[in-house]
């Protein structure tokens, strides 16, 4: 038995069958900074509210599995220090010996098809870093779209990774990369990047009808769902170029590896863009929630 609660507000939407849209806990604890990460986790779920949907934050507290948060328990998480950030392989460990943890992409995938949540929305997934030919730095996000039966909606992969490798990985392990209304695959903090998307799609009901098609053919995973920053917030990746390659040499020296490189590059990128990084990355974040919501409504109605 898998130790498992749900909030009252996602308990309710799964007794009256409501679109209900997963929000993973690592962006709380280890992607943006206390206090905008908490004020964030709110206006997120607010936007999925408002679009009709009922958000379903995710994380392990206390050895629980928790789908869904109350605000007592969202406001300690933006607070606590020393989380641990769990993914595929430490997310039973946590559980089994009472641990607390926030959940990756990877992990949040995993707790939702537990849940039979079939949509979630994130900022960016992991996915192959620069110098990954050395350091071997894959992200296990990339995998898990593989294997978990999720829609994941992302603004792209985050810029700090090498972007075409990341593609050919998802290509490799046969994840749907789908542009959300461009055909650019987007880069995050920015609106497009040299590279194409494999697929594009202009309509929440084409994403929510491929989902199905790929669960009716018995094929596993996920789709990426690549949704572009909305256009006034975007920094331009040429801008971005230079303070990126500043933050990767700065952990290299550092001596950062393994779970701590991503969120020591969105720290520093925040610290030497200003704050604006951090601005971009909430737009992108509720922009992502809102279509996550218009594809689980219509998920909903053509299922
Ligand atoms: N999106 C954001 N900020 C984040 C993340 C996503 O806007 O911090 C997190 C997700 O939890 C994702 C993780 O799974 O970054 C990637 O970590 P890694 O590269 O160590 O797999
Ligand atoms: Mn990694």
């Amino acid at each position: 038995m898998i130790p498992m609660t749900y909030s009252a507000e996602v308990d309710a939407a799964r007794k009256n069958g409501a679109a209900i849209v997963a929000l993973e806990s690592t962006i709380i604890t280890h992607g943006m900074p206390y206090p905008q990460n908490i004020e964030v986790a709110r206006q997120v779920e607010g936007d999925i509210r408002d679009a009709g949907a009922v958000p379903a934050t995710i994380a392990v507290i206390k050895g629980t599995l928790h789908i869904g948060l109350d605000d007592d328990q969202l406001t300690s998480l933006g607070q606590a220090k020393g989380v641990a950030k769990l993914s595929r392989a430490d997310m039973a460990a946590c559980i089994a010996t009472g641990g607390t943890g926030a959940t990756t992409v990877a992990a949040t995938m995993i707790a939702a098809q537990l849940a039979g949540i079939h949509v979630f929305a994130t900022g960016g997934i992991g996915g192959v870093h620069k110098g990954a030919e050395n350091s071997f730095d894959i992200s296990a996000d990339l995998m898990e779209l593989a294997q978990t039966a999720v829609t994941v909606v992302a603004a792209g992969a985050k810029a700090i990774l090498d972007v075409e490798k990341t593609l050919e990985v998802l290509e490799t392990q046969g994840v749907p990369v789908i542009a959300y209304g461009q055909d650019a695959f987007p880069a995050f903090w920015s609106r497009g990047s040299k590279l194409k998307a494999p697929l594009r799609m202009d309509d929440p009901a084409q994403i929510a009808a491929a989902h199905l098609m790929r669960g009716a053919m018995g094929l596993p995973g996920g789709q990426l769902i690549a949704n572009p920053i909305p256009a006034d917030a975007e920094i331009p990746a040429a801008e971005l170029a230079p303070i990126i390659a500043t933050a990767q040499a700065d952990a290299m020296r550092a001596g950062i590896t393994g779970k701590g490189v991503t969120p020591y590059l969105l720290q520093r990128i925040f610290e030497l863009t200003k704050g604006r990084s951090l601005e971009a990355n909430i737009a992108l974040v509720r922009n992502n929630a809102r279509l996550a919501a218009q594809i689980a409504l219509k998920l909903r109605e053509l299922a």
